[in-house]
């Protein structure tokens, strides 16, 4: 199959193919930074995730959170992220999976004790609920210049989100429009068919060098294969991170590993005709 023609432009010529200002963004890093290397920090207290995110900031395009699984979540906590993502130059990515109406996920998107629209650069949402959920999210997050992808594909073996799911996905960001809606949350910019000719962001989950997978059904790719072969644009590392065992040291050097081996593959990718 000849490569898909979005896999053969450098992240830099990407930039002007979008509108909105978190996407911009996210290319410009990754130019600026040669890292298309996402850290999941899924640690339950503030103080564990800032010090990941000292570890590994300079490695990374983009910090992906659960802010619900942080036990001393605070606006404070918030603040700081903001504040290092200023410093270290990355995009805060909420891991949010909004799965509800419009009216609901706006409120849960700029209320409640995570305020998320006042911090997360990006965030996503299942597709499940149908067109009202991205009008429901932009009306509060396009103004501030936040972006949205949507959940086209999980890394999760048995995942429902697939074949004609996935397509109709992909239809529904297309008719929303790419003003806020920047692209998805997938497996393969191939086997998906993102081939309108347009340049949507495609995020992987699901990347580890040491294991294939867990005991709960998360199953691992290897930068490489994620890149390379399946045309994604930012691979997203948690446990293969933050996880390892040798203290800071460790973390921040492990992180450099993921960021060499996520750009080869890209460098690579380009040479493809
Ligand atoms: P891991 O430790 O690298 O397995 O963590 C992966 C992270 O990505 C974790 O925060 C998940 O919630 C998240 N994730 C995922 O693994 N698979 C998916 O399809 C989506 C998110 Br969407």
């Amino acid at each position: 199959m000849s490569p898909h023609p979005t896999t053969l432009l450098p992240y830099s010529e990407r930039i002007q193919l979008h509108t909105n200002p978190t996407a911009k963004r996210i290319l410009e890093i990754m130019d600026r930074k040669k890292t298309n290397l996402a850290v999941s920090v899924d640690v339950t207290t503030a103080e564990e995730a800032l010090e990941v995110v000292r570890r590994v900031g300079e490695s990374v395009c983009m910090v992906k959170t659960h802010c619900d699984i942080i036990e001393d979540f605070t606006l404070a906590f918030s603040e700081e992220l903001v504040k290092l993502s200023k410093e270290l130059d990355f995009v805060i990515f909420e891991d949010r999976k909004f799965a509800d109406i419009g009216n609901t996920v706006s409120l849960q998107y700029s209320s409640g004790v995570h305020k998320i629209s006042s911090w997360a650069d990006l965030t996503n949402a299942h597709s499940v609920p149908g067109p009202g959920i991205i009008k429901g999210l932009s009306t509060v997050g396009q103004p501030l210049g936040r972006a949205l992808i949507l959940l086209a594909e999980m890394s999760s073996s048995g995942s429902l989100a697939v074949d004609g799911y996935t397509k109709q996905t992909f239809q529904m960001a297309k008719d929303a429009g790419r003003e806020f809606v920047v692209g998805f949350i997938a497996q393969s910019r191939i086997d998906t068919d993102i081939s309108d000719g347009e340049d949507w962001l495609i995020l992987s989950p699901g990347v580890g060098l040491a294991a294939k997978g867990d005991s709960l059904g998360q199953q691992y790719r290897t930068p490489k294969e994620v890149v390379g072969d399946a045309g994604a644009d930012v691979i997203i590392v948690g446990r293969g991170i933050y996880g390892i065992k040798g203290g800071e040291q460790a973390v921040k050097d492990e992180a450099e590993r993921y960021r060499k081996e996520g750009w080869k593959a890209y460098e690579e990718r380009l040479q493809r005709q």
